[in-house]
């Protein structure tokens, strides 16, 4: 175990990214602002399948520059990069087999970003890792006929369906994202919803490993682990390499491997109005708070449907890098 964890300690600072069809509507649907973070659209907006897949037909970030993504990254002193392969609205940035909802089959950009930015990432060297959810929205077997108050299909939760999605959807779609881009971290979320179970969580762990043996895998893969949650050393029964506190800096130093993941506005996905952008100083002071009581800073950027990490980020990711380069540390 600290044999696989020791780059992941040294690393101390990685770039988070929350970027799928959710960047199109930007926050906003049918002229209207829709409350909470961007990625959350289709349910904070209860936005229906199909037009929901509207988006995606217009999903073509023509400007999006693998190399320069990268290039930020290293210039900031980030170390590592977790993507979003799949969100919650189940979207995939890759050309899945398995489904044909994903860049490549489904919208008119039709290039494996997944692809390009792996390989920028090997050309800088950074580690690439990859965000998946648990939960889909869009899938028929998990929670497509329950993510809507009043769909007229909506069903109880059922848990021989999400099995079959589980098994025949969701693994399968994660081997082919470890046997395409290796990644080195798999960073699992949506863990919560009612139908997936403990045991299996467990078991999605143990099949991760298997594909991959020094990969690292977060808490959330395993049921019921916001935060800290099964951190505990005591909690030996449960699944994870290290903890995920999200928008929160640990009070002291734990026992266990940890990563605070934080917005740098008030959004994960891209929200056009959200201006809400912390300070350089800021930034900085959580990165050494975070660094000081053992963890690691996923500092996260949420680009544009267009393909541009948002200037204000890559200004303060430049700044970041200056400030540690000019004090020794990068
Ligand atoms: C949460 C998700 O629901 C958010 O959309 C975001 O991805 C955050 C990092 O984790 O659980």
């Amino acid at each position: 175990f600290n044999e696989r964890m020791e780059w992941w300690r040294k690393a101390r600072f990685g770039m988070f990214i929350h970027w799928g069809v959710y960047s199109v509507p930007a926050g906003i649907y049918k002229d209207k602002q829709v409350n909470g973070i961007g990625e959350w659209i289709m349910q904070n907006g209860q936005i229906p399948v199909k037009e929901y897949e509207a988006f995606a037909k217009q999903f073509n970030p023509e400007k999006f520059n693998a190399d320069a993504w990268a290039k930020t990254m290293k210039e900031a002193g980030m170390k590592y990069v977790v993507i979003t392969s799949k969100h919650h609205d189940g979207f995939g940035l890759w050309d899945s087999k398995v489904s044909n909802y994903d860049i490549v089959d489904f919208a008119p950009y039709g290039k494996d970003i997944l692809k390009a930015l792996s390989e920028a990432c090997k050309k800088y060297d950074i580690k690439f890792g990859l965000y998946h959810s648990i939960m889909d929205w869009h899938h028929e077997d998990a929670q497509k006929y329950s993510y809507l108050k009043d769909d007229p299909n909506k069903r109880e939760n059922n848990s021989e369906n999400f099995s079959n999605y589980l098994e025949n959807y969701m693994k399968p779609q994660i081997k082919e994202l470890i046997d395409n881009y290796a990644p080195s971290i798999m960073w699992f979320d949506g863990e919560w919803v009612e139908e997936f179970t403990h045991d299996q969580g467990k078991e999605l762990y143990q099949y991760v490993r298997s594909l991959k043996p020094d990969i690292l895998i977060n808490n959330r893969v395993d049921k019921g682990r916001q935060g800290m949650q099964g951190m505990n050393k005591k909690d030996s029964d449960y699944a994870g390499d290290f903890g995920t506190p999200e928008q929160e800096i640990l009070e002291t130093a734990a026992d266990t491997d940890w990563e605070s993941c934080m917005t740098m506005n008030d959004t994960w996905g891209y929200k056009k109005n959200d201006h809400n952008w912390k300070s350089t100083e800021v930034l900085i002071h959580n990165l050494i708070d975070v660094t000081a009581k053992g963890g690691n800073y996923l500092l996260n950027v949420g680009p544009t449907s267009e393909g541009i990490i948002p200037e204000p980020s890559v200004q303060r990711l430049k700044n970041m890098g200056t400030w540690l380069k000019t004090n020794g540390m990068a």
